[in-house]
Formats: C-alpha cells, sequence, structure tokens
C-alpha cells in the first residue's frame, strides 16, 4: 500500500473506463460495483470518483457534497442489492493495519447472509 495517492490503481482505471466492473450504483461523485472475490451473497464496493487514497485522506479533503454523496450511496446500494432489510455489513481496510489492498478508498457492503461477529481474533 502506497502512502500517497496512486493514479494508476485498479479503482483509478475502473473509473476512467480502462477496466470492466459490473456497475450497481452511480451518480455525480460515487461509483458502486461488485466485488471480483464476492465474501458474502452480497458483496458491492462503493467508492468516490474524486483520488482518495483511503478514509483519513477523504475525510481531510472531500467535500462536504462528496462526503453526502457517499453516505447515501451506501443506503442506495444495500437497497439495490436487496439487503436493506435483512441487514448488512459496511467494512473500511484503511492503511497498513486496517489490511488495505486497493488504494483507492473503498467502502465494503456485505451482506445476504448472517454475517457473525464484528471481528474475529487477529493473527499473532
Ligand atoms: P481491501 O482489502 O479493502 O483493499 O479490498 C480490496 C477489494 O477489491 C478486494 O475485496 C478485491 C477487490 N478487487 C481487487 N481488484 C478488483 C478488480 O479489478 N475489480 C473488482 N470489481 N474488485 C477488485
Amino acid at each position: 500500500m502506497p502512502n500517497s495517492y496512486d493514479p494508476n490503481n485498479i479503482f483509478a482505471r475502473i473509473l476512467r473506463g480502462e477496466l470492466p466492473c459490473k456497475k450497481v450504483y452511480e451518480d455525480a461523485h460515487v461509483l458502486a460495483f461488485e466485488d471480483i472475490r464476492p465474501l458474502m451473497p452480497v458483496h458491492a464496493l462503493v467508492i468516490p470518483k474524486g483520488a482518495y487514497l483511503d478514509m483519513s485522506d477523504f475525510s481531510a479533503r472531500a467535500s462536504a457534497d462528496e462526503i453526502v454523496a457517499l453516505t447515501r450511496a451506501v443506503g442506495e446500494v444495500a437497497r439495490l442489492t436487496g439487503v436493506a432489510a435483512s441487514g448488512y455489513r459496511v467494512i473500511v481496510n484503511n492503511g497498513a493495519d486496517g489490511h488495505q489492498e486497493v488504494s483507492h478508498l473503498h467502502l465494503h457492503v456485505l451482506g445476504g447472509r448472517p454475517i457473525g461477529r464484528m471481528v474475529g481474533a487477529p493473527k499473532q
């Protein structure tokens, strides 16, 4: 994980249309698409269209419109994927200890069956 924004990260390339995705939702500030390695029956990624490395970067630099759009998009994706009523989990992996693999902020929306407790015990 680089500590500065790499404009050629996978999600930046998806945003530019250089790589395909299975789109779930899009608006002026946000794109949401299916995760390529789903961990649950529903596993979508919600990303800002702006170039933000992670949640720390987004929370510091994003405009109010972008922050509102990302938040509203999570609810919209939950509704569109059919998990709004049954329940879902939103995960943001941030930085090295958070196990962030792709250096463009993304929110995981997971659901479709009971997920269990919030986190497992960390590996020593
Ligand atoms: P994270 O560990 O939070 O950075 O999760 C990165 C997620 O991105 C992981 O669940 C797999 C997904 N992913 C990686 N490459 C691609 C891709 O090319 N397309 C899609 N749709 N998802 C990807």
